[in-house]
């Protein structure tokens, strides 16, 4: 049986609302934290009682798909042929915790690797970015349209500033150069509303070093459908199982930036 995908985002979205309320619930009271891979790699219980909440909603309603999701809380591996979700329950922990704000649900579904479904949620806003392969994108059900290009020096592109000051990140002195032609850099401390902001035209590019299948998985789906690119920093296809370097821009800009700045590793 083929499956009906815009049934299947209207289920997900259902179910991004719910943990929607369930985060903003969590606002009220204290939040236990925890680091992960170094101080500033933060994790709270919200951010796996989210991740638990997509699992037993997927496990119970369609048992036959793989589950992955940045906390680990299933007990299998994903398998990348037939219908895996990609779940990152809180995207902006940083920002949950200190701002109790600008942060993001990204959900994805893919079917043999091709990305079916992305939607991202910025819940205090209330801004839900969605999409369905060949469907169009959409910010609170309204279409977005296809991204008109700018030139380099009149974009404004999200980035980290912390990538320009790490002096073992091979990509300092290329992403100095482009902060230095560009019109200005931003900020949001939310991978999948960075890239969400690019398709809405908010931001005409996003930049990281390292991010993993769940900050993207849902963001490449939206991009394209508004005719935006989603690559790594040479321009290849980004990894579902690995981390890696991520660059989501309109696409004249897409390859100017490759090829001018970070396509060759300095
Ligand atoms: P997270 O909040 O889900 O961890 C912050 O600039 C962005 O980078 C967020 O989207 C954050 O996702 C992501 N990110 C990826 N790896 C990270 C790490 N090791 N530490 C902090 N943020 C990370
Ligand atoms: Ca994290
Ligand atoms: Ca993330
Ligand atoms: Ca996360």
């Amino acid at each position: 049986m083929s499956m009906n995908w815009s049934e299947l985002e209207k289920v997900a979205t259902s179910w991004v609302y719910e943990a929607g309320q369930k985060i903003k619930k969590t606002l009220a009271g204290p939040i236990d934290i925890e680091t992960k891979s170094n101080p500033d790699d933060l994790v709270t219980e919200v951010d796996r009682s989210i991740e638990e909440f997509f699992y037993e909603k997927i496990q119970t309603t369609y048992p036959e798909h793989y589950f992955l999701g940045e906390e680990g809380i299933a007990s299998e591996e994903p398998s990348l042929e037939g219908t895996v979700w990609i779940i990152d329950p809180i995207d902006g922990t940083m920002n949950f915790i200190h701002q109790k704000q600008n942060f993001a649900i990204s959900v994805a579904v893919y079917h043999n690797k091709v990305g079916m479904i992305g939607i991202i949620y910025d819940v205090m806003r209330d801004e839900l970015f969605h999409a369905v392969r060949g469907d169009g994108a959409y910010l609170n059900n309204v279409e977005l349209p296809p991204v008109k290009e700018r030139p380099l020096h009149e974009s404004v592109i999200g980035l980290n500033a912390r990538w320009l000051v790490e002096e073992k990140n091979q990509y300092r002195n290329p992403l100095k150069a482009l902060v230095r032609d560009v019109r200005s850099i931003r900020s949001y401390g939310s991978a999948a509303l960075e890239m969400a902001y690019v398709a809405s035209d908010r931001l005409d590019g996003y930049l990281s070093v390292q991010l993993s299948p769940w900050d993207y998985a849902a963001g490449i789906v939206i991009l394209n459908e508004v005719g935006c690119v989603a690559s790594n920093f040479q321009g290849d296809p980004l990894s579902l199982t690995e981390p890696g370097t991520l660059f989501a821009s309109k696409p004249i800009l897409h390859k100017e930036i490759i090829s001018v700045y970070i396509g060759e590793e300095y």
